[in-house]
């Protein structure tokens, strides 16, 4: 339990900073969370979610049902602030970091002496410095003396974010030390992971680090299932066999990566230093092929029917989420649709209607289709046998299927 009793004001209640929030709320803190969208916030604070979490919604049942979650569209004087806002791309892959600076400033008028100030958003290196201790420094705080700034990015994994916000490792990098310090203090409240230190831009990168390491990797495996696709040899085979090394350990082939973090996150090392980061580039080029690796597949099966009925199976980025941010398997269905190569049929289990696709049950996208495309493998296909898809198509991208 939170014995000080400290105010907290988190901006942003998307995927990060509404799990945050509320692990907060039921820790003893007095947390508003703050948000653009109003239909958010009414619905949190009608002890509801808009997004899909394991346990999220029992979390932010008891936070705000305790009165210690209170969602706003407006920032409160806190003791500490939490930064939970995007940081996408523009243009050629560059990185927009506008949703730091504008919650920065938005903040800036209720921050006093005292006040920590974290940014939790994945962040190109400076971000921390040149962005958040900057503007608030030119709002007249004097930073790193009276009001404390600190990087420590977030490292949840979708579908595990509560469970992780708690037991991971957590790294803090202060604008100076005694900002590091607060930060840490803060940390050690509710996390059981341990608490690292460093410099802000050191924190920076090694979140970067972590998700360009992880792209780098699954592109070694989607580059390999296109040389067994080549060679006519099972990618799936190979990688479980080359895995019993007790040195290899092979990620898994797929569609694509997508996502807000690893499919993005890359591309902020790129643009910090184009010239040295061949593998990282490429490995984002890699990835970001494959949705049309399998439009090719899928435009060869075409061509063995008239006007096929074409089944997708899943949507989100990953198995068991709703999150269709960048999702290989949404590029993969609107290009379908362009092109109406037959009539396409869909299933997201997580999903209850789309405003641009109709959902069907995932049964009867399965019964129906001549050729069903397997794009992420949620819990509710793991049961799919290829003894009972009989004429159908199988082009099977998650290898889920015997
Ligand atoms: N994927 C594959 N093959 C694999 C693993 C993943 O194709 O073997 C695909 C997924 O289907 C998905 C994408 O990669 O499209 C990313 O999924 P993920 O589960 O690897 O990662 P995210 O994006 O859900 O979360 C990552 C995590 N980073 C790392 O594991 C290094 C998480 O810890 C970060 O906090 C998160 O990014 C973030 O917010 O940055």
């Amino acid at each position: 339990m939170n014995e000080n009793n400290q105010n907290i004001c988190v901006i942003g209640l998307g995927y990060i900073g509404l799990p945050t929030a509320s692990l907060l709320g039921t820790k003893g803190f007095k947390v508003t969370g703050v948000d653009t969208n109003k239909e958010v916030v009414d619905t949190i604070n009608q002890g509801n979610i808009h997004i899909v979490e394991p346990d999220l919604d029992i979390l932010v049942k008891s936070a705000v049902g305790s009165g210690n979650l209170i969602a706003s569209l407006e920032p409160v004087d806190a003791d500490i602030f939490i930064l939970a806002v995007p940081t996408p791309f523009k243009g050629d892959h560059e990185p927009d970091v506008s949703y730091v600076e504008t919650a920065t400033k938005k903040i800036a008028p209720y921050i006093k002496p005292g006040n920590l100030v974290i940014l939790e958003s994945t962040s190109p290196i400076g971000t921390t410095d040149n962005v958040v201790a900057r503007i608030l420094q030119e709002e007249g705080h004097q930073v790193g003396e009276e009001v404390f700034i600190a990087h420590c990015p977030e490292r949840v994994l979708p579908g595990r974010i509560l469970t992780e916000l708690i037991e991971n490792d957590r790294i803090v990098g202060g604008v100076n030390q005694k900002s590091t310090e607060k930060a840490v203090d803060f940390y050690q409240s509710f996390v059981r992971g341990q608490v690292h230190t460093s410099s802000s831009a050191v924190a920076e990168l090694a979140k970067l680090t972590e998700n360009a390491f992880r792209d780098v990797n699954i592109a070694f495996a989607n580059e390999l299932s296109l040389i067994c696709d080549n060679l006519g040899i099972s990618v799936w085979e190979v990688i479980r066999l080359a895995n019993r090394h007790p040195r290899v350990n092979i990620l898994k082939p797929g569609p694509g990566v997508g996502g807000h973090c690893i499919a993005v996150d890359p591309w902020f090392i790129v643009s910090s230093s184009p010239d040295q980061s061949r593998l990282i580039r490429m490995a984002r080029e890699v990835n970001d092929s494959m949705p049309n690796w399998v439009l090719n597949k899928v435009r060869k099966s075409a061509d063995r029917f008239k006007h096929p009925i074409i089944g997708c199976l899943g949507l989100a980025f990953k198995a068991n989420v709703d999150d269709l941010r960048e999702s290989p398997a949404v590029q993969i269905v609107r290009q379908l649709q362009k092109e109406n190569l037959g009539e396409l049929i869909i299933a997201e289990p997580n999903l209850n209607s789309h405003s641009e696709f109709q959902i069907l049950p995932y049964r009867e996208v399965v019964d129906k289709a001549d050729i069903l495309i397997l794009l992420v493998d949620h819990k509710e296909f793991c049961s799919l046998k290829a003894a009972d898809l009989k004429e159908t198509v199988l082009i099977d991208t998650r290898g889920i299927i015997d």
